[in-house]
């Protein structure tokens, strides 16, 4: 349908933390293969002011990665990962200097708990060995240098205390074997933040732990009134995950799920959550929307009315667009039907929610409810529309189909509608979604109303997805109100091309459903209620009048003529009942008795 939403979702922000560390990346690769150029490139010259800013920038990563730390692992962030231990080395939690493990050797009488790591070094340069230690006696060396091995030692301490030695490397060494270890017979000691200093010999440096990924799968579901439990995919790296609630952080969990607890009930909230490690904290995930249960039992679906056997369906805004704002009880008591617009899609493929805008002026959701309670009590059906030009919802697989039918039922137990209208503008899988709506049914019994608003080309031919939906689902189906407009000229069930705006457009275009196989029952003449409703294609309401009479009674035709007569047509719909009201509610004024006046 085209109309404005006027609602607004948040936008996601990109990444830009991710795409600097790309070029960072890419200036280090850079750096990598240029720098024995750099030395021989002329301070001035011609070409020196015509440099480009790329290469200049080249030029500074390089310098900054002269030096770098060669040792892998150097942290013990990775377990002894890159490290050689004898049985007397192991990684520990405590004492750590940073992040979250530390080297714990423990000697005995025949074995110092040696740890060693052979390094790729550069020739002919100097490097700095370094290394925290706590504990026991602890040594820090370096052999194979191709000059003079070093080492040094302390005797132990409480607290953190950094060993630091030098060496320089030999003609033609390529690789040293740096060490640490204790004293036999002596305490325990700890080593953490080792350090070979110096040219990157070809092996780069270990940049430690990386912040990790932001957590993906996230779904609320198993919500109390007063709780809603969070589960999401585990992320690489990640050592905990802290969860945030509409954008504040309310708790921290080392697994993969959470249950946040003391949350108003009746109440929508978005979750979001957070990886973290040593490193530093994710960017937030995708935002998962949960409502809490109502604080008492809700008025339930209850008996709904039936549908009568000439309908008139309205679409009620729950938004403001420029129409008449209106509350469900200002709904006009000619429709019989009324589509509250729209349900919204969450991040669960298939899953549905409803948040009642607060433009539309209830007091509170339970106003709401008593509203939808007083109309059924009229005989009318209240029901939830699902899609719109932007509510678009993915019904693709089982799962998906499951959770349409799961949240479906649980919203119309909330706030008692009777049904649901499909309203879906693209993507539909016809397999899937009957199996959706077969899923809400078993739930909801026979007195679901099960409605659908097709655009024109979506109806046809009985191949396409949606047309084939409505035929998986007649038996279950209510109406089909194809939208009979913002759709140019288009074929009737005589091949005939008929243009919008006409009764021949009307009459010709549902003549293919009805002899499409739908029963006269379940099709319906889908209308703007105003000129201002559509961006194209308006009738005033005695054209639909005279297309309602030229079907059920064979009257009022234009040049295209059924064949026969479908009294049981079941009537018209209206886009919307607030257009309608900005027109002063003539609309239904002229074509709700016209309707239930029909055979
Ligand atoms: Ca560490």
């Amino acid at each position: 349908m085209d109309r404005t939403r006027g609602s607004s979702s948040p936008t996601r922000s990109r990444w830009l933390p991710g795409a600097l560390a790309l070029a960072l990346g890419a200036g280090l690769g850079l750096a990598g293969g240029t720098g024995g150029a750099l030395a021989a490139e002329p301070a001035a010259g011609p070409g020196a002011a015509h440099r480009s800013g790329a290469a200049q920038a080249t030029e500074q990563v390089a310098e900054q990665a002269a030096d770098l730390n060669v040792a892998r692992n150097a942290g013990f962030e990775s377990g002894l990962s890159d490290w050689s231990c004898g049985t007397g080395g192991a990684v520990t939690q405590a004492p750590v200097r940073t992040g979250t493990g530390a080297l714990r050797g423990t000697p005995a009488g025949q074995d110092n708990a040696r740890c060693a790591q052979v390094v790729r070094v550069k020739p002919d340069s100097s490097y700095t060995l370094s290394a925290w230690t706590q504990g026991g006696y602890a040594y820090l060396g370096a052999t194979g240098t191709g000059t003079t091995d070093v080492s040094t030692w302390s005797p132990g301490s409480g607290g953190w205390q950094q060993l630091t030695t030098r060496f320089t490397t030999g003609a033609a060494t390529t690789s040293v074997t740096v060490y640490t270890h204790g004293w036999y017979g002596q305490a325990p000691y700890v080593v953490d933040d080792l350090s070979v200093f110096g040219p990157d010999g070809g092996g780069g440096s270990d940049p430690g732990p990386a912040v990790p990924a932001a957590p993906a799968g996230l779904t609320a579901g198993g919500a109390t009134s007063s709780s809603v439990t969070l589960n999401w995919s585990a992320v690489n790296g990640a050592t905990g995950y802290h969860v945030y609630r509409d954008g504040a952080r309310v708790q921290s969990v080392s697994g993969t799920s959470a249950t946040v607890t003391g949350l108003a009930a009746d109440t929508a909230y978005g979750f979001q959550v957070t990886a973290a490690n040593a490193a530093g904290e994710s960017a937030r995930s995708a935002t998962v929307t949960a409502r809490t249960a109502p604080g008492s039992p809700g008025p339930g679906p209850g008996p709904n009315p039936a549908v009568p056997r000439h309908a008139v369906t309205g679409y009620w805004q729950n938004f403001d667009n420029g129409a008449t704002v209106q509350k469900l009880r200002d709904v006009p008591a000619q429709y019989d039907i009324v589509a509250v617009s729209f349900a919204d899609s969450t991040a669960v493929p298939g899953q549905i929610s409803f948040t009642l805008d607060p433009a539309v002026g209830y007091a509170s959701v339970a106003d709401f409810k008593a509203d939808i309670a007083a109309k059924k009590a009229a005989g009318v059906s209240v029901i939830l529309s699902v899609g719109g030009e932007k509510g678009n919802v993915t019904i693709n697989s089982d799962t998906s189909a499951t959770a349409f039918a799961d949240s479906a039922w649980a919203l119309m137990r909330e706030y008692g509608f009777s049904g649901v209208d499909i309203d879906l503008e693209h993507g539909i899988n016809s397999t899937y979604l009957a199996r959706a709506l077969r899923g809400l049914a078993a739930k909801a019994g026979s007195g679901l109303v099960l409605t659908m608003a097709p655009q024109t080309i979506d109806m046809q031919s009985t191949g396409t997805e949606y047309f084939k939906t409505a035929l998986a689902v007649k038996d279950i189906l209510t109406v089909v109100n194809t939208q009979y407009y913002n759709s140019g000229s288009m074929l009737g069930c005589d091949g005939k091309v008929y243009s919008q705006g006409s009764v021949d457009f009307l009459t010709a275009l549902a003549c293919v459903q009805l002899e499409g196989g739908l029963d006269a029952s379940q099709v319906g003449l889908g209308v703007p209620a105003s000129g201002r409703g559509a961006g194209s294609g308006y009738v005033p309401p005695s054209v639909v009048n005279n297309a309602l009479d030229c079907l059920a009674r064979g009257t009022n035709c234009g040049a295209f003529k059924p064949s026969k007569t479908y009294p049981a047509l079941r009537g018209a719909m209206a886009w919307s009942t607030n257009w309608d009201a900005t027109a002063g509610n003539t609309w239904s004024g002229t074509v709700g008795p016209h309707v239930h006046d029909l055979p």
